[in-house]
């Protein structure tokens, strides 16, 4: 269903602003004509509801991108479930609330695709939500997603309120985080390629290696977002992927190749989980509404690899 909705001259937050898919919406929106509110951690915590609630009466927003949620890989998810489910569960129920209060014309929520059954028929459809178990590594930030798509669905038909919700595939780019720990699998790999290279030593994969991800430059990312919020109005997500995927032992191969480490030894560490075998999702909603995807997987590496050599992202450099 289209929603024309126009973004010139309205007040618009983009909440999580410092994170990586936050960083790209308020570079995209420098392009909009349009006042970008922010507001740092210092300055409102977003699972404080009465704070939320009194900083959007006094700011008024117009447009909400509600990109602000606790995130990170494999075994961040599966080691602090508490976190991850409490944490974007009040960050969601404070934003909407807040947002219905004083009358945001429009809020893009942003889940993850982290959201569909471990094993949904590829290409992922947004009809498979809910069809199945959940990968159990990430089940606690998946409930947190659903339950926000949930909430939007809810307030759309409980308030008329207009808004919709954006499922991103494995997102990466600049403002990543680089911690071997914490992180997803790309910018790791970028990370632990950088540092192999300078010793000559081997790339440690985590699991098998033979797990398949779908890859998305955060800008094409942001720019989706964008286009979905000028553009689309309706009761159900939208899946925002690149359409392709490929194996963590080929991304390792492709990320030594961009990093010129071609020759370098890969091994792998089964003891660390694999996660869902695959998850690639249909776009074909998406591609409908006029948009695809500019950056491709190998030239989106390069520029994080510059982002990373910058300093720019958590633990870069
Ligand atoms: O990106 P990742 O941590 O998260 O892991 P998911 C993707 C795959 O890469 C898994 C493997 O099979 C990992 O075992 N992998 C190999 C590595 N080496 C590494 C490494 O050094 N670091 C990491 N992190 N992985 C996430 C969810 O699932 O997907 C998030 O946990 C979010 O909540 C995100 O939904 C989109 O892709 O498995």
């Amino acid at each position: 269903m289209a929603g024309q909705f126009d973004l010139a001259g309205k007040r618009v937050w983009v909440a999580g602003h410092r994170g990586m898919v936050g960083g790209a919406i308020v570079r995209r929106l420098a392009g909009e004509n349009c006042e970008v509110l922010t507001a740092g951690r210092e300055e409102l915590d977003l699972t404080d509801q009465r704070a939320v609630l009194d900083w959007m009466r006094q700011t008024r927003p117009q447009a909400v991108f509600l990109a602000a949620a606790r995130v990170g890989g494999i075994m961040a998810n599966a080691s602090f479930p508490v976190d991850f489910l409490r944490d974007n569960l009040l960050i969601e129920t404070a934003i909407f609330t807040g947002a219905q209060d004083v009358g945001v014309e429009k809020l893009l929520f942003l889940g993850s695709s982290c959201i569909y059954p471990k094993f949904s028929d590829q290409p992922i459809r947004e009809e498979a939500l809910l069809t199945g178990e959940l990968e159990p590594t990430n089940q606690w930030y998946a409930i947190a997603k659903i339950a926000g798509i949930k909430l939007a669905q809810a307030y759309r038909q409980q308030y008329g309120c207009d808004y919709i919700s954006a499922m991103p595939t494995n997102l990466y780019g600049p403002g990543d985080n680089f911690d071997l720990n914490a992180s997803h699998v790309l910018p790791a790999l970028i990370r632990k390629v950088h540092l192999a290279k300078q010793t000559g030593g081997a790339v440690e994969v985590w699991g098998t290696g033979t797990p398949r991800r779908e890859f998305l430059y955060v800008d094409d990312c942001a720019d989706a977002c964008v286009h979905l919020m000028q553009g689309y109005s309706g009761d159900s997500h939208i899946n925002v992927g690149s359409g392709e995927d490929i194996s963590i032992l080929d991304l390792t191969r492709l990320v030594m190749d961009v990093l010129d480490y071609a020759g370098g030894e890969v091994v792998t560490d089964p003891t660390k989980p694999d996660g869902t075998p695959r998850k690639l999702m249909d776009n074909r909603r998406l591609r409908d509404l006029g948009w695809s995807p500019k950056v491709d997987l190998r030239e989106g590496v390069a520029r994080s690899y510059q982002a990373f050599l910058a300093g720019d992202g958590r633990n870069a450099g």
